[in-house]
């Protein structure tokens, strides 16, 4: 079965789970055959996005930037992850435009967390900071972030095992038939491997199957 391309468009504010879930789900989507590529904020402001700040229109021109190479990914086969805060809506919707006018999907996945909690985990110890005001405009804090008005997957990253919140994804994906489904942990990927008598592990979470 030959491969459909697609985006999946993880948004959220800093520390909810975006880069994990999209790790997580990048290696399910793998195993199940297919050639997947993330793009992760942190990542791309090191390289594509060197120099750009959090000015609103640096942070357009990163999410403009990501979304195009997510387009150009898409319509070749691939299936692009973005996990970037992506705080405005306008922006948002201009890259699922651009990435539908190619014929792929474009699936907004919005990895909700209360500003509270992501305050008191602080992983990076940013939040600290951007609340004590060392960092200037800091998504949440002191800078906007629009919710997405009605995403395709909603994750509650606070109240979910991410278990639950990668089976959500999946789903979503084998509802809309841009994923094989496993059957008793069996595609179709799986069965031509079998053939060749060669041993593949295809889920991370059994309880998919
Ligand atoms: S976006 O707004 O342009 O989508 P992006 O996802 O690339 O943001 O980068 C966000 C990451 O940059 C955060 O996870 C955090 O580590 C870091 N960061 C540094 N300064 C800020 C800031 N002012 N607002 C948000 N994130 C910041």
């Amino acid at each position: 079965m030959e491969q459909k391309g697609f985006t999946l468009w993880f948004t959220g504010l800093s520390g909810a789970g975006k880069t994990t879930l999209a790790r997580l789900v990048e290696i399910e989507l793998s195993a199940r055959g297919h050639k997947v590529e993330v793009l992760d904020g942190d990542v791309i402001r090191t390289n594509l996005s060197k120099g750009l700040g959090f000015s609103k229109e640096d942070r357009d021109t990163n999410i403009r930037r990501i979304g195009y190479v997510c387009r150009l990914l898409s319509r070749n086969g691939v299936v692009a992850i973005s996990a970037a805060i992506s705080p405005y809506r306008e922006v948002r919707d201009e890259v699922r435009r651009s990435v539908e006018q190619d014929g792929a999907e474009f699936i907004e996945v919005f990895v909700k967390c209360p500003i509270m909690v992501l305050a008191e985990r602080d992983v990076k110890g940013l939040y600290k900071k951007a609340l004590a005001g060392e960092i200037k405009s800091f998504t949440g804090v002191s800078d906007p972030y629009e919710e997405p008005l009605s995403p395709h997957v909603l994750i509650e990253s606070d109240r979910e095992p991410v278990e639950l919140s990668v089976a959500k994804i999946i789903g979503e994906l084998e509802r809309r038939q841009l994923v094989p489904t496993l059957v008793a942990g069996r595609t179709e990927a799986a069965d031509s491997f079998r053939e060749e008598e060669t041993t593949v592990h295809f889920t991370l979470f059994p309880a998919l199957a």
